[in-house]
């Protein structure tokens, strides 16, 4: 795919672009490489998410002009309090994809039971509509996480479909609403491509395509504050990037946003690892399975990095047990991860 808005002309001195490769054109693109087989089901289904992309971007722009900041007086399932704008992201999120009419089964963060959509939708949706709402107020990145499954032909609809592994998904990204509205999609066995919402044009046009993560990076991304909860292996692997005993070896830089969108988007540009371990204090890691750590690992993987539970077991074989369950992970470069798998090797934790 020829890169972005490169067929341009120069029309008196300024550089008008004249050939831009937009989401839409992207996935029209994609489409047709599949060939006839292919119903248009997924293209329709990626439209709608783009423009729930974009109201929710409009949303978060003007929060604080529109009284959209602060809590919305109720919280989720998982006890967390909800956003003004967790609520509206859901609902502009669920509102999309029941309109679309290629989903039938949606599993959200901030929907307890997952919802099932009448009709014949193929596909089945996760999402972290609002991921890391707890920064919003103070106007930091916060995102949207996304996962698509294809359901089986005879497949009623139930949220047992959806405990599966992240090998099945067919599509996954994040759109991060920062200083522009960031998306990054990725599809199964494919490339990982950047947007950057031109706001002006209304349209997500390709910035960074084919988007590889560097092997390695001196970065490291956690809430060091659960430091005292971590287990031997990983307090080993933090304390050996921290203080490397070898000559001449530079001890890491820390970055923590607290959203995850964010951390991981950075990790994707600029290379490193992000975690967010299973502790004493959450056995089970806090990031959800299904709606966070799977299209991550999806991202990386595909980006050429890696993604591994606390267990040291591929992020993306791990089958959930309920649809909100979690995982402790550690994502990001490849040599990082692998550094990560080293180290709680040689603490006796070995993928089983
Ligand atoms: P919120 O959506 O409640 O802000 O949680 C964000 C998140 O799920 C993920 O985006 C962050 O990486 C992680 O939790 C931050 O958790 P800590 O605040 O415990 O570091």
């Amino acid at each position: 795919m020829a890169s972005n808005g490169s067929g341009g002309g120069h029309h008196g001195d300024s550089e008008v672009k004249t050939d831009i490769i937009t989401l839409t054109r992207f996935l029209t693109e994609e489409q047709h490489r599949l060939g006839p087989h292919a119903t248009g089901d997924f293209t329709l289904l990626c439209h709608a998410l783009q423009f729930s992309f974009k109201s929710i971007a409009y949303y978060i722009r003007r929060a604080t002009l529109i009284n959209l900041i602060g809590l919305a007086g109720s919280s989720n399932m998982t006890g967390d309090d909800q956003k003004k704008l967790d609520v509206i992201g859901n609902e502009i999120f669920v509102n999309t994809m029941r309109g679309c009419g290629k989903v039938k089964v949606l599993v959200s963060e901030e929907e307890e039971a997952a919802i099932i959509f009448p009709g014949h939708g193929k596909y089945a949706v996760v999402c972290d509509p609002i991921d890391g709402s707890s920064n919003l107020d103070a106007g930091v990145s916060v995102g949207t996480i996304f996962g698509i499954f294809k359901l089986d032909d005879d497949a009623e609809g139930r949220a047992e479909d959806m405990l599966r592994p992240g090998t099945e998904l067919v599509a996954s990204g994040f759109t991060m609403y920062g200083a522009s509205a960031n998306l990054v999609l990725t599809m199964k066995g494919g490339s990982v491509n950047g947007f950057t919402l031109d706001n002006a044009l209304g349209e997500f046009i390709l910035t960074h395509p084919d988007m590889k993560i560097p092997k390695s990076k001196g970065i490291y991304s956690v809430n060091e504050g659960n430091s005292l909860y971590w287990t031997e292996p990983c307090k080993a692997y933090f304390e050996s990037i921290k203080y490397p005993q070898e000559p001449g070896v530079k001890p890491y830089s820390a970055r923590y946003i607290g959203s995850m969108v964010a951390d991981a988007y950075r990790t994707l540009c600029y290379g490193g690892l992000f975690a967010y371990p299973a502790d004493k204090k959450s056995p089970k890691g806090k990031l959800r399975i299904l709606y966070e750590c799977a299209p991550m690992a999806m991202v990386m993987e595909n980006a050429g990095g890696l993604a591994v539970t606390s267990d040291q077991r591929r992020m993306l074989e791990v089958v959930p047990e309920h649809i909100h369950d979690r995982s402790g992970i550690f994502m990001g470069s490849y040599n990082e991860v692998t550094k990560v798998t080293e180290i709680f090797k040689k603490h006796g934790v070995v993928a089983k």
